[in-house]
């Protein structure tokens, strides 16, 4: 049975690639490899956890001898790398934990991969893979006009970007050096179920719900290209299966907004969902000060993946909102639990023993 390592597989888009895998490729194995920092919870994956193709391994990236164990026991075929601390401002306040996950721990898995793999790397025969999953916050802020392409040069901004940027470089180095086979998509931001709610769109849902004020960054002009969490899982699977070795694909939604017009559409679909009457939400929005280094606009081009790979996102972002609105008000025990952290100190009972 083939194998696949996914990282970071009980964090929001990990999730959704786990289980399009688990369920789309019944004759292959998914290892969903996962620290369960605040972000990652089980919880996200009930509803495959009990399938023969799917395994859980709890562990850290950045843990060297562990990661080579894992790879020497299991003997991946391929591995798919979502593991990440994914929020800016958590960057911010602490760069550090940035540059262990996303830079250490992804040279971790590329020298446990290169190791592993050394028979057949650099030569025509290997049918193996390594995918890392990466942003388009690498290529830095655009002006007014412009689009991010695949040729765009890499000019991060927050240590976030600048550890996915690391990291991306890394990745790429190993391909030329060693002959890895590697791949790499750079995707804009996303929304959907399982969005962790420090996030701008389930916060703001969390906070309309509780009549908590909605806090703007700036004067909410910035721009974010926005795609529905399971159309990048879609990609992730077509890009994952057909790519060439070595190559790169933008992912995005064709989809800007500012972040005050998402704001204020949300509010208009929370106050028709909760039967308050209209504008009531709006009241809550409140600028606040500006993230430090706030990129201005991000748009990303993915007319490659389009053309060379026909892939295209399959939701308006009004359907898409709408969707993920009615997951979070139907789903509000998951909402409360992971609020709360109740969940932390259920898998450190459950797994320290292990
Ligand atoms: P997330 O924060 O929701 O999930 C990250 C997951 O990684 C969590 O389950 C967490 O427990 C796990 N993790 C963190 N540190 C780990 C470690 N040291 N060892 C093992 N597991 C660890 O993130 P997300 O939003 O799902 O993002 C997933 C990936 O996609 C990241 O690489 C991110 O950079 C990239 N990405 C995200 C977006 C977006 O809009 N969220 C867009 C483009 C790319
Ligand atoms: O409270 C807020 N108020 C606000 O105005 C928050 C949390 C955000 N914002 C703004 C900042 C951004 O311009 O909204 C925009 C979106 O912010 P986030 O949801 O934090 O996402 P962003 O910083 O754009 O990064 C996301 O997309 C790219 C993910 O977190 C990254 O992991 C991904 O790589």
């Amino acid at each position: 049975m083939k194998k696949i390592l996914i990282t970071g597989g009980a964090g929001f888009i990990g999730s959704h690639v786990v289980r399009l895998f688990v369920n789309n490729y019944p004759d292959t194995k998914i290892y969903n490899l996962d620290k369960l920092t605040y972000a990652g919870n089980l919880m996200n994956l009930q509803d495959i956890e009990d399938k023969e193709n799917y395994h859980f391994v709890k562990g850290d990236i950045v843990d060297a001898a562990f990661v080579n164990e894992l790879f020497d026991r299991e003997q991946f075929d391929a591995v798919i790398h979502l593991a990440a601390e994914s929020h800016v401002d958590r960057s911010i306040e602490n760069p550090l934990e940035f540059v262990m996950t996303n830079i250490i721990g992804t040279v971790n898995l590329l020298n446990a991969a290169k190791n592993s793999w050394k028979p057949v790397l650099g030569t025509e025969m290997t049918d193996k893979r390594f995918y890392h999953v990466s942003t388009d916050e690498v290529y830095g802020t655009l002006g007014e006009t412009g689009m991010f392409t695949e040729e765009t040069s890499y000019d991060p901004h927050s240590p976030y970007s600048a550890s996915k940027a690391s990291s991306d470089h890394f990745v790429r180095a190993y391909g030329d050096t060693y002959g890895l086979p590697v791949v790499i998509s750079n995707c804009s931001n996303n929304y959907g179920p399982f969005h962790f709610p420090e996030k701008l769109i389930p916060l703001c849902i969390n906070n309309i719900k509780n009549n908590r004020s909605l806090p703007i960054y700036g004067k909410g002009e910035n721009i974010r290209d926005w795609l529905f969490v399971v159309d990048h899982a879609r990609a992730i699977d077509v890009v994952f299966h057909n790519a060439k070795n070595g190559s790169t694909y933008n992912i995005g939604g064709h989809n800007e907004w500012k972040n005050i017009d998402v704001i204020r559409l949300l509010c208009k679909i929370m106050d028709k969902k909760l039967g308050r009457s209209e504008g009531t939400s709006e009241q809550l929005i409140t600028f606040v000060k500006d993230r430090a280094g706030h990129d201005l606009r991000y748009a990303i081009d993915s007319t490659k993946l389009q053309n060379e790979l026909g892939w295209k996102p399959s939701l308006q972002f009004e359907e898409g909102l709408e969707k993920t609105v009615d997951w979070y008000l139907t789903n509000e025990e998951w909402l409360e639990t992971v609020t709360s952290g109740a969940y932390k100190d259920y898998y450190k009972q459950q797994y320290t023993a292990r």
